[in-house]
């Protein structure tokens, strides 16, 4: 009997948990492919106001990239653990894009990996929570409001309408992108915060006009692993969005933790998305 409620329990909570999760991506969506086209990572440096000092991103161009076009632009922030090189090291976006552009599956785009932490001393190093270097995920705001998205756009040929740009991240980056997404609606149309931390704020500041929200955005996508210790940041969000009747993707993976496992699944997902007519 026992056994029996427990085989109905897992069935059960299966079923529950397969409402939410819609598609995860199949094996080797993540292996490099040597007989495809790939686009190119660089590192770029640009002059930040905010910090006054010089600062560090990495961009993605597609497969095929010309200057005689002009693309739309993701903004990809990393954790509390990381800088502008922690998904190009751990998560490899660059091998996840080629592999999806060369299936035909994502509207040509740049991709920007900034370093989130404005500070002078921008690395993950010594005591990562201290509190000037928490602080400096909320300097970003205006680093990458003033000084990195000017920068991209009068040096690569981008489009500038929000229609054409995107924020997204992982947990501190998450956060950040909810906050500045949502903070910023005459900047961002799509965004997405992926196992969003601490540092994402209430519900009520961070969606104060649900029906702004709703008019403006064409993809809002929360997601975590029902593992993380982390989850009741998105939990609370989406709980918020739903019952203000904001439209969003709230994607709770079975099984999934705080890693780039879920982190790579999501880009996987979240990048197909964009910059599509959404419904
Ligand atoms: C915290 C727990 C986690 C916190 C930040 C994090 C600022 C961020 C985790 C990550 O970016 O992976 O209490 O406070």
């Amino acid at each position: 009997m026992k056994r029996l409620l427990f085989a109905a329990f897992m069935i059960i909570s299966s079923i529950v948990n397969a409402q939410e999760y819609t598609e995860s991506a199949p094996l080797g969506f993540d292996v490099a492919r040597q007989n495809i086209a790939h686009g190119k990572i660089d590192t770029l440096v640009y002059h930040s106001e905010t910090v006054d000092t010089n600062r560090r991103a990495l961009i993605y161009t597609p497969p095929g990239y010309s200057t005689n076009n002009k693309y739309p632009v993701l903004y990809l922030l990393h954790g509390i653990g990381g800088d502008e090189k922690e998904w190009f090291t751990q998560g490899q976006p660059q091998v996840i894009l080629d592999n999806l552009y060369a299936e035909g599956k994502l509207i040509p785009m740049i991709v920007v990996l900034p370093n989130g932490r404005a500070m002078k001393d921008d690395r993950a190093a010594g005591n990562i929570m201290a509190p000037d270097k928490v602080q400096a995920f909320a300097t970003f705001e205006k680093d990458l409001l003033n000084d990195l998205i000017p920068f991209v756009e009068s040096n690569y040929p981008v489009l500038t309408e929000r229609e054409h740009r995107a924020l997204a991240g992982l947990s501190m980056g998450g956060g950040q992108s909810l906050n500045f997404g949502l903070g910023n609606l005459d900047k961002f149309a799509w965004v997405g915060g992926f196992s969003s931390a601490p540092n994402t704020k209430s519900p009520e500041l961070l969606v104060p006009e649900p029906d702004q929200a709703k008019q403006q955005l064409k993809l809002l996508w929360l997601s975590c692993g029902d593992q993380d210790g982390l989850i009741n940041f998105s939990k609370r969000t989406h709980e918020y969005l739903a019952a203000n009747g904001v439209p969003h993707i709230y994607q709770v993976i079975p099984g999934g933790y705080h890693d780039f496992k879920v982190w790579k699944d999501n880009l996987w997902q979240f990048s197909q998305l964009l910059f599509k007519s959404a419904d």
